[in-house]
């Protein structure tokens, strides 16, 4: 169970339809593959997506960073010494991404050395999620017919809005067009990513308070720390932290301090590891847990359900795991497919990730 090798492979997709929200869009799949290959001839793989946007990395720092800092680290250790991997990727600031396709990729190594799925060895709570679908900036008749489009073709009755823009009318005219186009049998919340101020929040907020809302997530910034505060005391649904809540002392910093009482847990920047940290603190201080998306393809969204599943907590809401539906194509050799509203998780030993040779010779664009 020795790591021999941390491969990080660069590829691009392209969106059908970019994604897009107030703190930037994505027009393609600009993501790292990153493969764990241990001496007993295991490959385990995850993969990162860069969000320069939200956590400074790019696509050619996460290939530096893991190439010249994280690789040489771990080379050596074995796949079971998890908090040593865990304590010398830490010596390096920042990188969530880069670090915690590492740490998935352990894990998927580990699940397929024991011959053990990732869900199982996490927790094993179920093997499936509901899920939820993010709807990106747009007029409120397109916004309207993507919900309408999901839900009679997948199943999904929860979904996320992009809000955010400047006036709030654009963005609440949006939830009260889905309010009124999909009725009471589905499920909204909005996020903001910081687009608005604790005032414009406040006021778009009271605008949509007969519109029934789930959540809302990080509607203003969390720097702006007594308007956030004061924002958040007078909401009467969650107020999810997502960018904002990254380490388990973000959580801890943001919670106590009265700027969120929800939690986005997203595997793409947390990993398993601190991911499972992050969860059990979310516990203990009795928040509720979406699992959310960075805008992940399939395996970064495999890799989300198979730690949602894992847990009673991270299962209970539907989790944002339909993004790769707006990809051109992916890397799995079979496809995601969500039924009924639910993704469930890969049967068998580790994620259950397999790629396709082909594909990945494609799209990698080192080579
Ligand atoms: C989300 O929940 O915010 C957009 C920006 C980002 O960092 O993640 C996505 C989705
Ligand atoms: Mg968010």
């Amino acid at each position: 169970m020795k790591i021999t090798q941390v491969e990080a492979i660069p590829f691009a997709i392209p969106y059908r339809k970019p994604l897009r929200f107030a703190s930037g869009e994505v027009h393609a799949a600009e993501h790292v593959v990153v493969r764990v290959r241990t001496d007993d001839g295991i490959v385990g793989v995850a993969e990162a997506p860069p969000r320069p946007f939200t956590y400074g990395e790019t696509q050619a720092g996460i290939i530096a960073v893991i190439d010249s800092i994280f690789a040489p680290q771990l080379v050596g250790l074995s796949l079971l010494e998890r908090e040593t991997a865990h304590a010398r990727l830490a010596r390096t600031v920042g990188n969530p991404t880069a670090k915690s396709a590492i740490d998935m990729a352990m894990w998927d190594a580990l699940g397929r050395s024991l011959d053990v799925s990732v869900t199982e060895l996490l927790g094993g709570y179920t093997d499936r999620m509901r899920v939820s679908h993010m709807l990106g900036f747009d007029e409120p008749a397109a916004m309207v017919a993507e919900a309408e489009k999901m839900r009679d073709t997948f199943g999904i009755t929860t979904f996320k809005v992009k809000v955010g823009r400047r006036p709030v009318s654009l963005d609440t005219a949006v939830v009260r067009a889905l309010r009124e186009g999909l009725g009471d049998a589905v499920e909204l919340y909005v996020d903001g990513n910081r687009g608005w101020t604790a005032a414009e929040s406040a006021r778009a907020m009271k605008e949509m308070a007969d519109l029934d809302l789930l959540f809302a997530e990080e509607l203003c910034p969390a720097d702006d720390v007594l308007g956030r505060r004061w924002l958040v005391q007078q909401l009467d649904v969650p107020f999810i932290a997502d960018e904002s809540a990254v380490t388990p002392a973000d959580v801890t910093r943001e919670v106590l301090g009265g700027s969120a009482t929800a939690l986005s847990i997203k595997t793409a920047r947390t990993g398993f590891t601190r991911s499972q940290r992050t969860h059990h603190l979310a516990e203990g201080l009795g928040l509720e847990v979406v699992m959310g998306n960075q805008i992940d393809g399939q395996i970064g969204s495999l890799c989300t359900v198979a730690f949602g599943a894992a847990y009673s907590l991270t299962s209970r809401r539907a989790g944002e795991l339909s993004n790769f539906l707006d990809m051109s194509d992916d890397l799995l050799a079979e496809p995601l497919r969500i039924t009924d509203g639910e993704l469930t998780v890969r049967p068998g030993a580790g994620l259950g990730a397999e790629l396709d040779p082909d594909k990945l010779r494609h799209y990698r664009q080192d080579r």
